[in-house]
Order: structure tokens, then sequence, then C-alpha cells
């Protein structure tokens, strides 16, 4: 870590350099209290550029340190200190400046950025609170509202809108330092602004306050920290500078220490290990230029949206013409539904489309570098693509199959070249879905699966590693779960209290109400398929179910009913019927004893899935649960949650 001051003339430059991200760790803080020191006795500076070295600004307080005691100087300190300074600071801001670090940058005078920085205060996301400040110079600084809006969401700004709401005061094309230097001096010709603590604020009424607490409660799903941040804003609002900055203190080491800031640690942490695999650190990746994809289903054109997302030109491949149409569609259908949300601009839609060609001909996959097989889950169906990959796709080209179920074993067998295939498992709708299970056969090569992750890491997807057992790791802990609550159905327990108790540990959804939506047909032809091919698969509820023509919400009844055009589930006497025969009432459960041993119950299949050597650490199956089946962030993963750590 270093601290660098330099000048320009009157104009003292302080420069930052702590790989990789410029966190301020206890040394930087001092490094910075020390250069408040030397500028301010130097009576030939006029002002101060405070600049970052590296690929980004200050991204924050150092994570790693949350868990040890706090090392003075403290932060607000620091930034109190540096909104003190005698000479005005100007930040200048290139990559991201994110918590702590934008909380420095509101300390300085005035702030400038580069147009494609960030700035944000995510700490929420971490479970705490902005700790120096952040909660009660944004809203002298944006106003309430927007201030709102950017602490409880955790959300950043980009340059310009944060130029546009007041967080930023120029943003410099060019040379970030010119610029700054620049600006500095003339800066230095007017009369200053007032430091931030000592703006005004206009406190917004007690509805205004209400409204909101309804909205991020809402949204948060039992985390802790948005609300609390809320609180701080409105302490902010109401109190004076000190009070606030001493109630916002209070609150970050409150739940710096607890146990959901735990939770959100190890998960920031797991998310950045998981892109890059120890074990593939020296392997190089096939250079990806060119995609393409087999199958225009909806798992076919979410996963070429993903690829047309990340820049890559895609061949989408269909059995005829009648096919590569509906593929087409259902693409367009993708971009103009991110345009209708606001993601996608139509221009942008349009250029995302004209790099598809669709086409029935293997002969356009003659230079492609990656194929992702995405067709019919039937094996004889996808060993019939991998005969023609193999005729028409370069020997080094990696092929991907896109299964859930199947042994990818018996997909690649007798394919030359079986070095280069490997199982990608994408999760629905593909674009949008953040998990990736990457499944290597044994004769995968080092280079395929490390293509596979530098994929992953091209469509901003969240990699996990599965061996090959029947559903992987993420279906085969969903398949216990289902197992789980329908026993305790059996058991007597209300479907309704089962999907309530679930809603209420944090998911969106129970597991009943996500089968009605999802469809129960799907996994019931997979158990018929089992079954008629010899094994001893036992009977479900959800066979009954389907039997009796109840496949979700799709045929206006499920595990529920639905009233035509509605989506509100409500409760089944017909299903109460027809389950009667298989419901042999046990012990009453309350909602917390039902989450807690459906919770148990999935971590139980991940240690086996563990100990099976199928996943390699507990961290990647709670990456499993969190980004592909809605397991509460703020819990850490079933395995985090239940002990079972590393
Ligand atoms: C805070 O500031 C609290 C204050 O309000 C109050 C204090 C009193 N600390 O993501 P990458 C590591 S809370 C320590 O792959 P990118 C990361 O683990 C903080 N380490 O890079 C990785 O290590 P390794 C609020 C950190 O270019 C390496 O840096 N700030 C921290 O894709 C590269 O990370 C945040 O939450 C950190 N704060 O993205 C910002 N951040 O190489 C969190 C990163 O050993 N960080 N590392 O695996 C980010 O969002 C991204 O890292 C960033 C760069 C966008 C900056």
């Amino acid at each position: 870590m270093t601290v660098t001051i330099d000048r320009q003339g009157e104009i003292a430059t302080v420069t930052v350099d702590n790989p990789p991200v410029n966190a301020l760790s206890a040394a930087l803080r001092q490094g910075l209290w020390d250069a408040v020191a030397t500028l301010d006795a130097d009576a030939s500076v006029a002002a101060v550029v405070l600049v970052c070295a590296g690929r980004t600004f200050i991204a924050g307080a150092d994570v790693t340190e949350f868990g040890k005691p706090p090392v003075p100087p403290h932060l607000p300190d620091l930034v109190d200190r540096i909104e003190a300074a005698a000479k005005p600071w100007v930040a200048a801001i290139h990559g991201s400046a994110l918590g702590g670090g934008l909380e420095v940058a509101m300390g300085c005078r005035f702030r400038v950025a580069v147009p494609d920085a960030w700035l944000g205060l995510p700490e929420v996301g971490l479970g705490i609170v902005p700790g120096a400040g952040g909660t009660v110079r944004t809203p002298r600084l944006l106003g309430v509202p927007a201030a709102v809006d950017l602490v409880t969401s955790g959300r950043p700004l980009r340059a310009a809108q944060a130029a546009e709401a007041g967080l930023v005061d120029a943003v410099v094309q060019g040379d970030l330092l010119e610029g700054a230097v620049a600006f500095a001096r003339l800066a230095l010709t007017r009369p200053l602004p007032q430091p931030v603590s000592t703006r005004p604020i206009a406190a917004p009424d007690a509805d205004f306050w209400a409204e909101q607490e309804k909205a991020v409660a809402k949204s948060a799903r039992g985390a802790a920290a948005p609300l609390r941040a809320l609180a701080c804003l409105r302490k902010a609002a109401e109190a004076d500078f000190a009070d606030a900055m001493a109630f916002e203190r209070q609150t970050f080491l409150d739940l710096r220490g607890s146990e959901q800031a735990a939770a959100l640690r190890h998960v920031f942490f797991a998310e950045r290990a998981a892109p890059r695999p120890a074990a593939l650190r020296d392997v190089e990746p096939l250079p990806l230029r060119r995609a393409a994809v087999i199958g225009g289903g909806t798992m076919g054109a979410g996963i070429a949206a993903a690829l047309r997302d990340a820049g890559l030109p895609v061949v989408l491949v269909e059995r005829d013409d009648e096919a590569v149409a509906r593929g087409m569609a259902n693409l367009r259908g993708i971009f103009d539904g991110a345009v209708r949300r606001g993601k996608l601009t139509g221009a942008q839609a349009e250029d995302r489309l004209a790099g598809v060609t669709g086409t029935t001909d293997y002969a356009a996959l003659a230079d492609t570098d990656l194929v992702i097989e995405a067709v019919f889950e039937e094996i004889g169906v996808k060993r019939a693509v991998f005969d023609r990959l193999a005729e028409a796709c370069r020997p080094d080209a990696v092929l991907a199959t896109n299964t859930s179920y199947l042994d990818p074993r018996a997909i690649a067998k007798g394919l030359p070249g079986p070095e280069r295939f490997i199982g990608l498992h994408f999760f629905s709708p593909a674009n949008v879905m953040k998990l990736l299970e990457i499944v290597p056969v044994p004769q995968t090569s080092d280079r395929t699966l490390a293509t596979g992750f530098a994929l992953a890491r091209a469509l901003k997807k969240i990699p996990v590693r599965a061996g090959i057992c029947e559903g992987f790791i993420g279906n085969r802990i969903l398949k216990r779960y289902r197992t789980a609550a329908e026993a305790l159905v059996r058991q007597g327990v209300a479907i309704a209290e089962i999907d309530a108790a679930m809603r209420g540990h944090g998911f969106a959804m129970g597991p009943f109400e996500a089968q009605d939506l999802g469809g129960l047909d799907i996994a019931y032809l997979q158990r018929e398929g089992a079954r008629a091919a010899g094994q001893a698969v036992p009977e479900t509820l959800g066979d009954l179910l389907v039997r009796a023509g109840r496949k979700g919400q799709k045929t206006g009844g499920g595990w529920y009913d639905y009233a035509p055009g509605e989506r509100r589930p409500q409760p089944s006497a017909i299903v109460a019927d027809l389950l009667a025969g298989s419901v042999d009432p046990g012990p009453a459960m309350d909602r917390k004893a039902i989450a807690a041993h459906l919770v148990a119950e999935m971590a139980a299949e991940g240690q086996a899935i563990l100990d099976q050597g199928i996943a390699q650490t507990p961290a990647e199956i709670d990456l499993v649960e969190i980004h592909g089946y809605g397991f509460p962030r703020w819990r850490g993963g079933p395995m985090f949650a239940t002990g079972i750590r590393g």
C-alpha cells in the first residue's frame, strides 16, 4: 500500500495505490490521515486532488477486516478530517467509488468522475449500513428520496446519473487527473461550496417514512440491513449531524457482528472465488469469438440471448425452417421484453437480434468456438445432434450439452475427441438466472473446463463445478426438498402452511406454489420415464395430482386452485380429497420448525453431495441454492445456515 503526494503548481495530488481494489485497510486510512496533515501544513498547496492507481477508485472498506476489532484511525474520523482540511479536496473517480470509497469522496469538497465510473453504497448487500457518514451525508447532497433509493437498494449509479442526482460535480472526458486538476484550479477562482455535513436537509413527513418502510420491508424479505439503513436516513433528516452520525455508527457496529452480515460476507467471497477456480489458474481457455446454440426453444433461445448480451455472434440451428422461425421469434420475444422493461433500447434489441443467424445447416458451424446443445431431453435426440456436430465443427471447438437430468457420459459416448465435451447446465430463463452448473465428463480436458469457466465470466454468471449424478447439485437438492415437503403433507401439515413457512424464511415462493408455477408434469414425466426403464421410483403425491389432470397454474389447478386469469393460490378441497388417503396426521409443527426442518433436509443432501465429491465445497452448494433456487441470500445458503462451512 502506498499513498504518494505530488504537486502540479499549487494543486497537490494524493495517489492511493492499494491493489487490487484500493480497499480502505488500516494502513491506507493512516496514510490518508497523514496526507491531510502534510498538505494542511504546506503553504504552497491551494487544493488537493485525490486519485487512485489501478483499476478503480477506493472500492470500500476492507471487508476482510470486518470479522476483527476496528483499528484507528476509524473511517468516519478520516472522512471528517478530509472534510475539515484547510484546503479543498477533489475526489477524482474512475472504476467504482463504493461504500467507504464514496464516503471518502463525500468528505471531499468536490467529486469528479469519468463517464464509465460507478458510485454507490452497497453496504446493505453485506448486511450492514454505511458506517462513515453515508446515510448522513447522502441526503444532504441528493435530498432524502434519492438518498433512500441509493442506500436501501445498494444499487450504484453511473457517473452521468450521479451528476444528475448531485452526487458528482463534473463528468470528466479525457484524462481524469488532468481534468480533475483543471477542475480544482477553476474551483479556486469561485466561492467554495459548504462542506456536505453543514448543508441543510428538507425533512419529509411521517407518511413518507411509513410508505418507505412498507416498500423496503417488502423487497428486503427478511434481510435486516435495508430497514436499519432507512432508520439511519430518517435520523439524518430529523436530528443534527453529530447525533445522526452517532446513530449510524452504532447501527453499523451492531450489524457488523450479526449473523446476517457474516452470511452475506460468506456469499460475497464465495461469489468472487467461483469464476476463477484455483485448479485452473494456469490453464488457458479457448478464445471465444463465435458461439452456436442447437435448439431454439425456451432454453436454447435464453442461452442464445445470454451469449448475445455478452457480445458474441450466435448461430442458432434448428431442424427445419419452421423451427428456425419459432426460435428467432422466441429470441425476439426476449429482447422485446427487455425493451419493455427499459433494459435495452429498441436499437440495442435490433442489434442483438441481428447478431443471430438462424439456420438448419450444420455447415454454418465450421468456424464456431463453442456449441451449446439445448434440444429435447431425450438421449437419442441429443446423441444424433452430437454425431452431426462431430462432422461439422472444428476438432478443437468446445461441444457442450445443456442437460438437466441425462447422464452427460451417455451423451458423449462415441464422440470423436471427447476431451472437448462438457455439460453446461443453465437455469431458466437462461439470460436472467445467474447460476451455471459446469459438468465435466471423465475425458473433459482442463482446457475445455477452463473454457466453461471463461464462458461463465463472459456471461457474468456464477459457475459451480458439479460431478455427475442424477440432478447434479441443484436439482438433486430440489428433489430432496420436495420429497421432504410432501412428507410433511403426509403428516397432516397444510400445504399452505408449508409455503407460508418458506416465504417467511425468505424464499419468494414455497415449494408447492413454485411447482404450480413451473408445472408438475415435467418431474412427473421424468419419474414415469424412470419407472418405465425399470427403476423403483416411489409414488409421490404429485403423481396423484398429475393423474387427476392437475398440472399447475396452466391447467387451472395443481396443489392449489386458481380462479380463471388469477395467479393467487387458493387452498383446494379437491386436492384435500385426492390426498386424504395418503395423510396420516402426526404432531403439529409451527412455521419456524417447518422451515428449519426443510433447510436441514437440503443441507443433509448437500452433505451427501460433498461426501460423494459431486461438489467441492459447502460454499459452492450455497451458491447453487442462492442463484438457482431462490434461497435467501442473507441466510448464506443451506450449508452456511446449518453450520456446515468451508
Ligand atoms: C464499506 O465500505 C463499509 C463502510 O461504509 C463503513 C466502514 C466503516 N474488501 O470483485 P473482484 C477483493 S463495505 C476486501 O473480482 P472486479 C476480492 O475479494 C464495502 N477485498 O474485481 C477479489 O480478491 P481476490 C463496500 C475486496 O474488478 C479482488 O478484490 N464495498 C473488496 O470484478 C477483486 O475483486 C463493496 O462492497 C473489499 N471491499 O470488481 C465493494 N472488494 O482477487 C465490493 C473486492 O483475492 N467490491 N475485494 O479474489 C466490488 O464490488 C468489486 O470488487 C469491484 C471490482 C466492483 C470493486
